[in-house]
């Protein structure tokens, strides 16, 4: 059976409560942490873990920690980016739906590490019900002394709050989640500075991901050196994958990150092979934002080595051959999907989301949306392949935050692999013409 950090206590009855909780060990980490640890040892702790970020960016939260401005003598604040929107991407919701405490726990041990003394946690607002729990979880928290004032009778003290956004994917980004937060329109920033430098109100503030916050715990209690045992190489740790599409078993699970691509998709305890035994066509192994990946590039690298669940795998082979971990939103078609319907869904998505500050995001999603459409709908022109690539080129790295570049890739990436598929549309209309698209006209 392997290795669980984040789930090992998920099937207790009654884990969702305080009480349940903390008689299983939950908690413990706090008093570690206030009556025996120094923040900075803490940090190092993190550090030493090797642990990635989970969010999408995979950056070492251990490092992001050490940039943050203890120097300047103003407030620090801790934020969870519980803002989960990434298309295919679900395991942060599980996380607090079913085990809430946890994330609480991890948000107490760290930002008593960073020095805050106000966090918060920014959740999605169609995750009202989470919110709820999260509502719920926090005033336990307090009703037990694990926040306020004077923490275990230290000098140590707390508040913690969690805050609704209203529904808009670019909000998940760092520096929009931190406008949101501060009650304006969710329209990012320009970094640097960087939210460690000066974030909320113009604090020093650490935004880091539900998933990693809830390892914390772990790595406090165990240590990082403990923790770094786990993994391969620089993917230490465990992993939560959200799973969909066309596997017999969808759902999240926690791996350990190195087993190949192969064991994930195809044995039992994890997404059971593929439905009806048909092909497996492409995967998305991060969440709609990274490239997808050909059948002959999923389970076997360029290079022809075993392609593994890990941020190194994943990505051998750059844009070329590769993909990215992500979010670990693993999406995965067989023989019936269509890749340019696929594609026009996603591109219609970036296009809702973009905030519209720039314009080759503004215009650019807009435009992809539009030429897509035309071709999966039978009404492409031999040009029109081209012209997708060349709006894409002219998104990529210019743009003020990710969003740009999320729209992008997915479209260079299908014309990369598929782009036979985008051919048919526009060779044979009269096959795509009549098909449902269930959707309105852009
Ligand atoms: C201080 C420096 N801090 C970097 C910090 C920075 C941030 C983190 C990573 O986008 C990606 C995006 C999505 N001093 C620093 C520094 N930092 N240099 O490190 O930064 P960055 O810019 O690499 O990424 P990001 O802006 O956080 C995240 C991709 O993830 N994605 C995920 C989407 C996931 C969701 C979801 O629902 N969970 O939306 C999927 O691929 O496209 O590229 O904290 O401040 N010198
Ligand atoms: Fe807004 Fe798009 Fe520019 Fe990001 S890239 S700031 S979403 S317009």
């Amino acid at each position: 059976m392997a290795k669980k950090i984040l789930l090992d206590k998920i099937n207790i009855p009654g884990i969702k409560s305080y009480e349940v909780y903390r008689q299983n060990g939950g908690y413990a980490s706090v008093e570690k942490a206030i009556k025996t640890m120094t923040p900075d040892a803490i940090t190092e702790e993190v550090k030493a873990s090797g642990l990635r970020g989970r969010g999408g960016a995979g950056f070492p939260m251990g490092l992001k920690w050490s940039f943050i401005d203890k120097k300047s003598g103003k407030p620090r604040h801790l934020v969870c980016n519980a803002d989960e929107s990434e298309p295919g991407t679900f395991k942060d919701r599980y996380l607090m739906e079913h085990i809430p405490h946890l994330l609480i726990e991890g948000m107490i041990t760290s930002s008593y590490a960073l020095g805050a003394n106000l966090s918060y946690i920014y959740i999605r607002g169609e995750y009202m019900w989470v919110y709820k729990i999260i509502e719920r979880a926090i005033k336990e928290a307090y009703a037990a002394g694990w926040l306020g004032k004077n923490i275990l009778g230290s000098d140590y003290s707390l508040d913690l709050h969690v805050h609704c956004g209203a529904g808009a994917y670019i909000c998940g980004e760092e520096t929009a989640l931190i406008e949101s937060l501060e009650g304006k329109r969710g329209n990012p920033r320009i970094k640097p500075p960087f939210p460690a430098v000066s974030g909320l109100w113009g604090n020093p503030t650490v935004v880091n991901n539900v998933e990693s916050i809830s390892n914390v715990p772990w790595i406090v209690n165990n240590s990082g050196e403990e923790f770094a045992k786990i993994g391969l190489g620089r993917s230490t740790g465990t992993k939560l994958i959200s799973a969909s599409g066309h596997i017999k078993k969808p759902g999240v699970y926690e791996i350990e990150l190195g087993i190949t691509v192969d064991e994930f998709i195809n044995s039992e305890e994890y997404c059971g092979g593929m439905i009806d035994d048909r092909p497996i066509k492409a995967l998305i192994p991060g969440g709609s934002s990274v490239p997808i990946l050909p059948a002959h590039l999923i389970y076997k690298t360029a290079e022809g080595e075993d392609r593994l669940m890990t941020y190194e795998s994943l990505s051998e082979g750059g844009f070329a051959t590769g993909s990215m971990m992500g979010s670990g939103g693993f999406i995965v078609y067989n023989d019936t999907a269509c890749i340019v319907r696929n594609t026009w869904n996603f591109a219609k998505f970036y296009a809702h989301e973009s905030c519209g500050q720039c314009s080759p995001c503004r215009e650019g999603t807009g435009w992809m949306e539009k030429v897509l459409y035309r071709i999966e709908t039978g009404h492409g022109t031999s040009e029109d392949i081209d012209l997708l690539w060349d709006i894409q080129r002219k998104i990529e790295g210019n743009t003020i935050c990710p969003l740009g570049d999320a729209a992008a890739w997915p479209v260079a990436a299908a014309i990369r692999h598929f782009r036979e598929e985008f051919e048919y549309h526009i060779q044979f209309p009269e096959k795509v013409k009549n098909r449902n698209h269930f959707v309105d006209e852009p």
